[in-house]
């Protein structure tokens, strides 16, 4: 399964939530697929994108929070998720994309990406350690249908929820991220100042098929 396919399975569902990334890959696809104001591309501090998606969840109980974290950010603060846990948003969801690699900072190393593995590579089972947490949904997804409908479960529920979906370590095509960390900064809490439309009113009557093509343009040109 790839990152990027899940990112794409999810777009459309995140135009209202607040979104929350960790730096590096994963910010760089969510960017390629389309930037929107409501999306924080948490640069270098590594760990804490759920942190700041806890606090934004229990500062706007109404919105949804979508933290997108990694594998390596998440091990490297597993107080996060006891501190998620114990605050238990119910609209706030962590999805962790567990490639098993310090993804963004391997590529040029001697070996590859494979060069700097986590302790996921070894059975470390973040869902197993979130579920531990008091975490009243956690669970491990491998394939791209069982992502989709996982998420999408998630994002209509109202627990918190923990998403861990085993990707490739795959690069993204790019880095380019045209928006400054402060231009992101400032922008973002003003998209959170518009209340989140109803998300029953915002639902599609189903779940993307993979065979019809996408009407979003950002997305089009990438299946091109
Ligand atoms: C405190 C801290 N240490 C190290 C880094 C350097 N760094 C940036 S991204 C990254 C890897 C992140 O790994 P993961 O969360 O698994 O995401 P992936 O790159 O695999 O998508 C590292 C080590 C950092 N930004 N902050
Ligand atoms: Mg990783």
């Amino acid at each position: 399964m790839k990152r990027i396919d899940c990112l794409k399975a999810i777009y459309p569902e995140l135009e209202d939530c607040a979104v929350v990334t960790i730096m590096g890959a994963v910010a760089a696809e969510l960017y390629s697929l389309g930037h929107r104001a409501n999306f924080f591309y948490l640069e270098h501090a590594m760990g804490l994108a759920s942190s700041i998606g806890l606090g934004i969840a229990l500062a706007q109980p109404g919105r949804k929070v979508v933290v997108i974290d990694g594998d390596g950010s998440v091990l490297m603060n597993l107080g996060g998720l006891t501190t998620l846990a114990r605050s238990r948003p119910k609209n706030l969801v962590h999805l962790i994309f567990d490639n098993e690699t310090l993804l963004s900072v391997g590529g040029g190393a001697p070996g590859g990406y494979k060069w700097f593995t986590t302790a996921t590579s070894t059975g470390t089972d973040l869902a197993g350690i979130a579920r531990a947490a008091g975490f009243p949904k956690a669970q491990t997804v491998r394939e791209l249908d069982d992502f989709e409908e996982a998420a999408l479960d998630a994002l209509d529920g109202g627990e918190l929820s923990c998403i861990v979906a085993k990707v490739e370590a795959e690069m993204p095509k790019s880095f380019l991220m045209d928006v400054h960390m402060l231009e992101n900064r400032f922008e973002f809490p003003r998209a959170l100042q518009q209340p989140p439309r109803d998300r029953a009113a915002l639902r599609r009557p189903t779940r993307i098929a993979k065979e019809q093509p996408t009407t979003i343009p950002a997305l089009k040109s990438r299946e091109e």
